[in-house]
């Protein structure tokens, strides 16, 4: 059974599900709201719905009810490959079915049919200035391509029917995640290899290829395949996958959707903090202990620096998770086996030592532990990815997995435009009584 088939009988058997739901048990509630959530960030206010991953805050994320120890163990790997294809990890949100070897073959010829980047997006990248963030660049590479959409062209030739939408969704999902390796890699080597480029290779696995066309010999290809499974998705609350959701609700195209959701994972508070953790790391070995790993006193006396300067530890702390992420374990696994001598390395493994307690004592951090940022550059500054501004478009890459699945899902249960209610300042204090207490004490 082909893919599209084979989403077609799941949409139907879920869209019964939802219909249920709506119908019979619209009314029950799910949620009460406080003042501290309206104010601050809706934190954990249950609204939305995806079943391609759940954040548990004790357990970290699961994909399609699997963890990621067991979706690393079950997902097919090419021979002599120590990480699965990401086309198995692409096939698994999309569907809820670990695919066979031929699934994942199946998918992956499908987006190397597709992966072609347009020639008009090289030449709006090449015409901005080099200085442009990397995000810059991708987010604009993503949005220009909006032209190529079979969503838009449906709409627009008046097809657009609640029943067929999320079949041009998965072509503009399949092309667009077929594109972001090549339109990641392009960027990187016109911006930090001299504009030298090398030519995608059909016969790779969507991780091997773009090892390749990055010029980085094995295992890079492992990391790459690593890299991307990991940040696929953290359910849609996060300001990415909600930001492509929310622009999505309103009949917007995976381009327009994908390329805002980039412009959030860009913030320091959400993706960027990977490249803050590994600037933040350099400084202190430059100024704090002369270009070599420092004892633990001088790395405890440089997290106390950065919290009393007003500044997050990056890389540490999660709004959900309440325990180590495991994220952080799989690239920490992986960093035991490949980086046992890489100095950079060994002041991560401090850190996991040296904060969690000192978080703690503040009181405050609701989750002392690392997170996948904590990890992640490290490992790229080993393989030589040293241009760390670069690792936020290597998490927009892995991140499209999850957020254009649920783009397709999203598409196919037809859910309505978000729209949720503010209030004011002056309501809020009504509803806590503080305008009758101040008339009580006139
Ligand atoms: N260092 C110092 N203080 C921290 C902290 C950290 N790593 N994490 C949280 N805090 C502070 C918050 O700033 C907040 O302080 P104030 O009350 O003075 O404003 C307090 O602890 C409570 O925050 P929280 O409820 O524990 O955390 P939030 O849900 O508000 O924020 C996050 C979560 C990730 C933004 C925050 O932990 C942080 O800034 N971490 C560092 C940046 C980072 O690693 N981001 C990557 C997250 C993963 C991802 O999304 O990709």
């Amino acid at each position: 059974m082909s893919l599209k088939e084979k989403l077609a009988e799941k949409i139907e058997q879920q869209r019964l599900r939802t219909a249920k739901l709506l119908k019979e048990y619209g009314d029950v509630k799910v949620d009460e709201v406080t003042i501290s959530q309206v104010v601050g960030g809706m934190r954990g206010i249950k609204s939305m719905v995806t079943d391609i991953s759940y954040l548990d805050p004790e357990e970290g994320i699961r994909f399609r009810g699997y963890t990621i120890p067991e979706v690393l163990e079950k997902l097919p790997k090419m021979p002599g490959a120590e990480m699965p294809y990401v086309e198995g990890q692409f096939y698994l949100l999309l569907t809820g079915e670990i695919p066979t070897e031929e699934d994942v073959q199946e998918l992956a010829e499908e987006l190397k049919k597709r992966k072609a980047l347009p020639e008009y997006v090289k030449d709006m990248l090449r015409a901005m200035p080099r200085d442009t963030h990397p995000m810059t660049l991708f987010a604009a590479g993503i949005v220009a391509m909006q032209r190529e959409s079979k969503f838009a062209e449906y709409y627009e030739a008046g097809h657009f029917n609640k029943n067929t939408a999320w079949e041009p969704t998965l072509e503009d999902a399949l092309d667009l995640m077929a594109k972001l390796p090549v339109l990641g890699a392009y960027i990187y080597r016109m911006k930090y290899r001299g504009d030298t480029f090398i030519p995608s290779n059909p016969d790779l696995d969507l991780g091997g290829d773009f090892a390749n066309m990055m010029g980085i010999p094995k295992p890079y290809d492992d990391v790459a395949r690593m890299y991307f499974i990991l940040h696929a998705d953290h359910e849609s609350g996060n300001v990415s996958a909600h930001t492509a959701h929310l622009v999505a609700s309103a009949l917007s195209d995976v381009y327009y959707s994908y390329s805002a959701a980039m412009g959030g994972l860009a913030g320091p508070l959400h993706g960027l903090a990977n490249q803050e953790v590994l600037k933040w790391i350099q400084e202190l070995m430059k100024n704090k202990s002369g270009g070599k790993v420092p004892t633990k006193d001088e790395l405890k006396k440089f997290v106390e620096e950065t919290l009393a300067s007003g500044q997050v530890i990056p890389g540490y702390g999660h709004a959900v998770l309440r325990k180590t992420d495991p994220r952080y374990m799989a690239q920490r696994e992986f960093a035991l086996n490949h980086l046992k001598d890489d100095p950079i390395f060994a002041v991560v493994s401090m850190l996991f030592e040296v904060v969690p307690p000192i978080l703690s004592s503040l009181g405050k951090v609701k989750n002392p532990w690392p997170n996948v940022d904590a990890q992640s550059g490290v490992i790229q500054w080993h393989y030589g990815v040293v241009e760390y501004d670069f690792y936020t478009v290597l998490f927009g890459i892995g991140r499209a997995l999850g957020v254009l699945a649920n783009l397709v899902w999203d598409r196919a249960l037809g859910y309505a435009i978000e729209r949720p209610k503010s209030v004011t300042t002056d309501m809020l204090e009504e509803w806590a009584g503080i305008h009758k207490q101040v008339e009580t004490v006139r």
